[in-house]
Formats: C-alpha cells, sequence, structure tokens
C-alpha cells in the first residue's frame, strides 16, 4: 500500500488498484499460455493455440466492451475472454483438455480445439436469453477471417435496432442499436477475401463494427512482406479514412505494448462506434508471440536471432512491468508478489480442470475394468480377456476410445457366453454409446419448441374467387403478409431493394415497408449470408438472398463453416435462424441454371434443404421456416416466376410441413422421385407414359433436408416394385443421395423388382445454345425413354423397344 500512496501523484488510488488488477490478469493469462503449451507436451491435450504477447490490447478493448455488445473473433483471444468475466482460466484448460461437458466448457463442450471462444446465447430451453444483459461472444471458427462476415452482421443489426421503431418492442435484444461489435482478427488473416469484403461493406453500411487487428508481424511462418500491401494493412486501407465532407472508417494504429496508449485509444474508438455508428479500424501493432504460433512447431525455425531478441524486448508485459514500476512507481517486490499469486492461481486453476476431467473420463474406465474383473471370474475365456482388462487399467491418460474399444473386444469374446458380467457390458456399451452420440452427434438440428419439425401444417385455402396469378405474385403477397406481421422480418441483397429482386417477389415492398426492411446490397455473397447470420443471432429474422443458386459457390464458405455448424458447436448455445433465399434448377446457360444440390446437400447439414416445384409451395416453406428456429436455404424455381398459380386466401399463415413429400400423380408401375424444376419434366413424361401403357407414382420429395421423415416413398416402392430418382444435378449428385435415404435407410431395396435407375443432368453445366438446356438437363423425351425402356425389360411381350 505504501507504494500505492507514492504513485498518488500521477494515479489516483483507485486507479493503481485497476493497474495492478490489469497486469495480474495479464500475467495470469500469459501463465496459462505457458502451462497450456506444457500440457500438450505432456501428452495431456492434443494441440495448444495461445493468446501470449497479446494480452494487453485485449484487457484494455475489454474495458469499452459492454452489456449488450457482440464479439466476432479469433484464437487469440483468451485474456479478453478472462477481461470480460466470461471465461474463467479453469473453463479455459477444460477446453484444452476438450471435456465434453458444457458446464466445464460452455463454448463447445469439448467439440472444437482450444481458444475458440463463444458464449451462451440461448437458455436450456433453446430460447434466446436478453441478450442486451450480457457480454456476448459469438461462435469462432477455425477458418481465418471467417469470423469477419458474421462480425458484419452482428454490427448491422445496431442500425436496424437504432432505426427501426418497430424494434423497440423487443427490449432484450438492443438499447436502441447501442451495441458495438467488436471483431478480431490476426495481421496475415486480412489477406483474405472476406476481410476485405466485411470492410468495405462495414464503410459502406456505416455499423459500429470495431475492427481490431492483432499485428505480430508473421502468420505462422510468413512474415508481412508476403501479406500486406506497404506492409501495412492500416496504411493499405488508407484511403477508407473518413473525411469532413465523405463517411468512411475511422482508423487508428496503436502499439501492443503500450497499456496507457490502448486504453486511451480504445475508448477514443468506443465512443465514435457505439454514438455515431463509425465503423473502426483498430491496428494493434508490434505485437509478439512469446511461444510462436502453436504447439505444432517451433518460431526458432523461422525467425531471425534478432527478431527474436526483438520480441523479448517487446514483450507487452516485460513492458508494463517495466512501465508500472518507473510510471507508477510501484516497487519491484511488490510486482513479484502478484506475479507469483497471479502463476499459482492459473496452475490451481488447471489442476482443477484437469482433475474434473480426468474424473469423468475414469468413471467409465474403473467400471468397464471392474465389469471385465467379473467376466474373467465367469468366463472360460478368462485368460484371453486379462490382456484387454490390463491394457485399460494401464492407461495413464484414458479417453473415452480406450474404454469403448476394451469393451468391446471383451463382449466379442463372451459371444456364446451368457453371464451376469456379460449382461451389464452389454448394458454398458448401449448406454455409452447413447451418451456418446449426446457427447459427439448431438444437436444438429434446433431442439427446441420452435424446431421446423415441429411446425404444424395449414393447408392452403382456395375459393372460386381466389384469383390466378404470376407465381412471382405469390411470393410477393406471402412476402407482405409476413413483413406486415413481424417487425423482426427483413430481407436484403443484390437488387432486392429498389426494383423487389430480379424476378419481382419483392415488387413494391420497399416503398411499402422501408428501406430498412427490403434492402440491396452490394454484389458480396458471403457477407449478405454473414449479415443473415449476424442478424440471426440477434433474434431478428432475416430472409438473405443469393440471386442465383449459381453463386452460392461464393457464399459456401460462410454458410459451411458458420452457419451450418453454430449449433452443433456450440452444442445448443447459439442458433442462426437464417433463410437464404435463391433461385435455380434451370434457365440459361452455364451460371444461369444451377441445380448443385449434391453440393449442398454434402456442405450444409445443420440447414433444411427445401426445394419447392412452384411459388405457392414455395410461400409456405417461408410461412414455415419463418415460424421455426432452424437455418434453412430455399431454393425457387427459376423458370416458375411467369407461371400462372392460383392465390391462396390465407397466403400469410398457410404453411407446409417440412419432410414431407407430396404425391403428384398415382401409379402402379414405378415410382419416380424428384423434386423442383424436374416435377413438371416428370409430370409431362408421365402423362407420356401413360398413354403408352406405363402407370407412374411421381413423388415430389420438397425438402431434401429432412428427407422423407415418414418413410412414405417406401409405401410406394411397395406398391411398384420399381423406382426413378430424377434431377438436374450431376450424375451421382443429390439423385444418390436420395437413393441412399430410400433403398438403405428405408430398407426400399428389398421390394425392387428391377434396377433402380437415375436420371440427370450431364457431367457438364448447361450449354447455352437456345437448345442447350434440352440436351444438357433431363428433358420429358429422356424420362420417358429411361422408363419406358424399364418396362420394355420387365414386360418384353407388352414393351417393344421403340428403337
Ligand atoms: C482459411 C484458412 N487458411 C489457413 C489456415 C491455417 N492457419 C491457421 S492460423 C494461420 C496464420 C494466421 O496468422 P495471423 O492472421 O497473422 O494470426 P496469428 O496467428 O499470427 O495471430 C494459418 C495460415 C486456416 N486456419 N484457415
Ligand atoms: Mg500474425
Amino acid at each position: 500500500m505504501s507504494a500505492i500512496k507514492e504513485a498518488k501523484i500521477k494515479f489516483s488510488q483507485a486507479k493503481v488498484k485497476e493497474i495492478l488488477a490489469d497486469y495480474r490478469l495479464a500475467v495470469e493469462s500469459r501463465e496459462a499460455s505457458l502451462i497450456g503449451r506444457k500440457e500438450v507436451f505432456m501428452g495431456k491435450a492434443k494441440f495448444g493455440i495461445f493468446g501470449d504477447g497479446k494480452e494487453l490490447a485485449q484487457i484494455a478493448m475489454a474495458k469499452v466492451f459492454r452489456k449488450g455488445d457482440f464479439r466476432a473473433g479469433y484464437y487469440r483471444d483468451q485474456t479478453f475472454m478472462f477481461a470480460i468475466g466470461e471465461l474463467t482460466v479453469q473453463q479455459y484448460f477444460a477446453q484444452l483438455y476438450a471435456h465434453t461437458s458444457v458446464e466445464a466448457d460452455p463454448a463447445s463442450a469439448g467439440r472444437l480445439m482450444n481458444g475458440h471462444y463463444a458464449t451462451r446465447f440461448l437458455d436450456d430451453s433453446g430460447k434466446l436469453k436478453a441478450l442486451t444483459e450480457l457480454k456476448n461472444s459469438s461462435a469462432d471458427i477455425s477458418p481465418t477471417a471467417g469470423q469477419m462476415p458474421r462480425l458484419l452482421g452482428l454490427a448491422y443489426a445496431s442500425k436496424l435496432f437504432r432505426h427501426n421503431p418497430a424494434l423497440k418492442e423487443f427490449p432484450g435484444l438492443s438499447t436502441n442499436g447501442n451495441e458495438i461489435a467488436f471483431g478480431t482478427i490476426g495481421n496475415a488473416s486480412t489477406s483474405e477475401g472476406m476481410f476485405f469484403e466485411a470492410i468495405n461493406a462495414a464503410g459502406v453500411l456505416q455499423v459500429p463494427m470495431l475492427t481490431s487487428i492483432w499485428d505480430d508481424d508473421y502468420g505462422i511462418s510468413v512474415p508481412q512482406e508476403y501479406h500486406t500491401t506497404k506492409g501495412s494493412i492500416s496504411r493499405a486501407l488508407a484511403g477508407l479514412q473518413r473525411t469532413e465532407t465523405e463517411k468512411g472508417f475511422e482508423i487508428m494504429t496503436v502499439k501492443g505494448w503500450d497499456y496507457p496508449g490502448l486504453i486511451e485509444a480504445y475508448l477514443k474508438a468506443e465512443k465514435i462506434c457505439r454514438e455515431e455508428h463509425v465503423p473502426i479500424l483498430f491496428h494493434v501493432q508490434e505485437m509478439t508471440q512469446p511461444q510462436g504460433h502453436s504447439t505444432s512447431g517451433s518460431h526458432e525455425r523461422y525467425k531471425s536471432k534478432e527478431r527474436l531478441a526483438w520480441e523479448v524486448e517487446h514483450d507487452c508485459i516485460r513492458k508494463m512491468r517495466e512501465w508500472i514500476i518507473n510510471e507508477v512507481l510501484i516497487l519491484p517486490e511488490e510486482v513479484d508478489a502478484i506475479e507469483r499469486e497471479a502463476k499459482l492461481s492459473a496452475k490451481q486453476a488447471k489442476e482443477r480442470a484437469w482433475r474434473a476431467f480426468m474424473d469423468d473420463v475414469r468413471k467409465d474406465q474403473t467400471l468397464v475394468s471392474k465389469i471385465i474383473n467379473r467376466a474373467i471370474e465367469q468366463s472360460k475365456r478368462g485368460a484371453s480377456l486379462e490382456p484387454i482388462r490390463d491394457d485399460l487399467n494401464k492407461a495413464i491418460n484414458p479417453t473415452r476410445l480406450e474404454t469403448m474399444r476394451a469393451a468391446k473386444k471383451a463382449i466379442r469374446l463372451l459371444v456364446d457366453e451368457e453371464t451376469e458380467a456379460k449382461g451389464e457390458l452389454a448394458r454398458w456399451i448401449k448406454n455409452a454409446a447413447d451418451d456418446n452420440l449426446d457427447r459427439y452427434s448431438s444437436h444438429m438440428m434446433s431442439l427446441s419448441d420452435e424446431s421446423a419439425l415441429n411446425v404444424k401444417g395449414v393447408e392452403a385455402i382456395y375459393t372460386e374467387t381466389s384469383p390466378i396469378v404470376d407465381g412471382r405474385e405469390v411470393l410477393q403477397a406471402c412476402f407482405d403478409a409476413a413483413l406486415t406481421r413481424d417487425p423482426r422480418i427483413l430481407a436484403f441483397g443484390e437488387d432486392v431493394g429498389k426494383i423487389g429482386d430480379v424476378n419481382q417477389g419483392f415488387a413494391g415492398l420497399q416503398a411499402k415497408h422501408g428501406e430498412l426492411r427490403v434492402t440491396d446490397t452490394g454484389i458480396r455473397e458471403c457477407t449478405i449470408v454473414g449479415q443473415g447470420i449476424g442478424t440471426a443471432l440477434r433474434g431478428l429474422k432475416p430472409i438473405a438472398e443469393i440471386q442465383y443458386l449459381d453463386y452460392f459457390i461464393y457464399a459456401l464458405p460462410t454458410l459451411s463453416d458458420d452457419l451450418a455448424c453454430l449449433y452443433y458447436r456450440t452444442k445448443g448455445g447459439q442458433k442462426a435462424p437464417l433463410i437464404v433465399r435463391t433461385r435455380g434448377h434451370r434457365l440459361e446457360g452455364v451460371w444461369h441454371a444451377g441445380s448443385q444440390i449434391g453440393m449442398l446437400l454434402h456442405s450444409l447439414r445443420g440447414v433444411y434443404i427445401i426445394s419447392p416445384r412452384n411459388m405457392t409451395q414455395a410461400a409456405g416453406f417461408y410461412n414455415t421456416m419463418l415460424k421455426s428456429d432452424d437455418p434453412s436455404v430455399i431454393i425457387e424455381c427459376l423458370n416458375g416466376y411467369r407461371l400462372k398459380e392460383r392465390l391462396p386466401e390465407n397466403i400469410g399463415e398457410f404453411t407446409i410441413p417440412i419432410g414431407i413429400p407430396e404425391v403428384l400423380k398415382v401409379g402402379t408401375d414405378v415410382t419416380i422421385v424428384t423434386y423442383g424444376s424436374m416435377c413438371r419434366v416428370v409430370m409431362e413424361a408421365a402423362e407420356a407414359l401413360e398413354e403408352s401403357g406405363v402407370s407412374c407414382e411421381v413423388i415430389d420429395v420438397q425438402t431434401l433436408l429432412p428427407f422423407d421423415i415418414h418413410h412414405s416413398i417406401l409405401e410406394s416402392v411397395k406398391k411398384t416394385s420399381r423406382i426413378v430418382f430424377a434431377d438436374e444435378d450431376v450424375p451421382g449428385g443429390a439423385t444418390s443421395f436420395m437413393m441412399q435415404e430410400v433403398l438403405e435407410k428405408q430398407d426400399a431395396y428389398q421390394h425392387l423388382d428391377s434396377k433402380p435407375l437415375t436420371i440427370t443432368a450431364k457431367e457438364h453445366r448447361p450449354a447455352y445454345a437456345s437448345d442447350g438446356d434440352y440436351f444438357s438437363k433431363p428433358n420429358p423425351e429422356d424420362v420417358f425413354e429411361k422408363v419406358y425402356n424399364l418396362m420394355v425389360e420387365v414386360n418384353p411381350s407388352k414393351f417393344s423397344p421403340l428403337y
């Protein structure tokens, strides 16, 4: 305390206390990094990536991070998470050990590598908590810069909350849009397209996005000169700086070891960002990596002696210690005591985390070992069982797989015996399998009451006077009703605003509902999806449009890495009920006729994939998904907007349950399973086949994920004993998926009397020539011939070959 008195000249007593607490936290966090690395080298954890060298900037950033704010960052942010009180050192180690428990590792329940941070937005029933009362971190992902699209969306939501008065009725979601979205990213990762796309969009949108760049001059082994023009991202982006007359960014640069400078700069940045909604580029330079990039290799391999010496000299904790002694006038002994206490505290937290993790894993190891012991006494193969038990007992740091393998090896030896021990072992295996499903494979889709699977169907109502309109008008009426019904619903995308999308599904709706609800965006698919994820995370109901399915590929990384696994990777801690609207299947040429459904199925498990055959079905699915908290992709038929459909009287209310196929035509000879635009093609072929004496049952699966949840296609196959899967994807694409679902999962193979067939597009995308579609995608004649030829094989006396 005497030291504090002396420092009074420059700093108040309270300030000194705060400084010392900050220093203590920095040291504790550093110690956690150092211990973490040792734990990996001792084999107690698989991999480690740490935040050493980045501590002070994160402590400074935490000082301006208020309740209701959001973080979207990357793996270096442990000190920040400690500083905002959303991560304990024990939880930090629990994640390093991959403790599969939400209580131990609330960010990911052991599903993510260490250094991937997240807070829990949802309560146990899956409902959104009052986010304004919490310090929120959206869930990290490993792909560098992958956080940027989401960051943009989190910031964009603040703008909507501030300027749309109708959203005031949701106080738990925002306080007048005052929330800042704080981003963090490494210097090397700023080379990614997603970074540039998100930064540009934030400048255009003028949203409260405060992006800090942790610049340690390296990206693993690669130095700055390979990454960034002029060797400095703030210099490279200097043209973004706002001026008296032009909107833009506020760009700030600070040194990573300058504790008072960082605090001052963050206070300034916060004020501009929060009050004026001006995006900030906060470039923190001269950071270090005391232990190198990660436990995968040592930095002595690629950093020069001079660089390594420079890093020691500029270590932010060393610099802060010097500053505390020289400027705050704290005695070195007092600083030493703080360091000792902080290090001990980190060590004790590590020990608690390890004990909890081991207790959890050992429970099963001990139990199975005991059961095998009894089996040895009760079995004639006791001698063969002994080494299995001994190996299991020997495991010093046991994992669940060792226990499971021991149990399964043992039960193989007991296969022809009926003993008490064998019965218990079998029971243990079954229960453990269930427990492991929960640990490793649960939470693919929403488990809350609002799950899309719980949305009941409401029939469309038609009267004699229901008008017959263009398909696009059905959609427009549906969107109009949705926007009128719920102020949280909004739509955005390229050309969605002023002209109401390229096919006019939103025509006139911007004029009616305002620019914040129906909005144009730049051409930037990845961040359009990010805007959707961020706003959905914050409790809004976005419909983000990707203009054509062909351009989905630009958005796919964010959809796959971020959206699709969000609920899974947080084990139900966060959800983003985003609807991604697009259009595809067939129209014109190589890039306006895409039907890459296999690509979606393979990369987007965790998102429902809906492929309606017309705009009425599409409207029903929009209504369904807007009631649910699951994310979805809805693919409209590109060639269906001008086809005539009857407008339901209850356009805003009718819903179509997901996972339920619809029989479009009843038949007895062959079942044809299809979806989307192919429904019309198959129906035309089926009518022609009927005239040639072949009775087809045509089934529209409607939703590919989930797929036929009640196995209704099996019932059709039982009747016809023949099946054809038809679509416009490449051979081996979504037709193969459907075939597996029906033949393997539904066991339909037992009822087949003919080879199962697929009808697909060619391997290339459709040529543009006027008849390119006809010769590239399946047409009614193709379907006719394939099915007819099948019947020639079945019954040559009735069906003669065509040619
Ligand atoms: C898309 C992607 N490419 C490559 C990697 C592998 N990788 C992980 S970290 C890293 C370097 C990142 O450097 P930087 O952004 O400067 O952050 P730092 O680790 O230096 O803090 C790389 C290449 C990755 N995770 N994601
Ligand atoms: Mg770096």
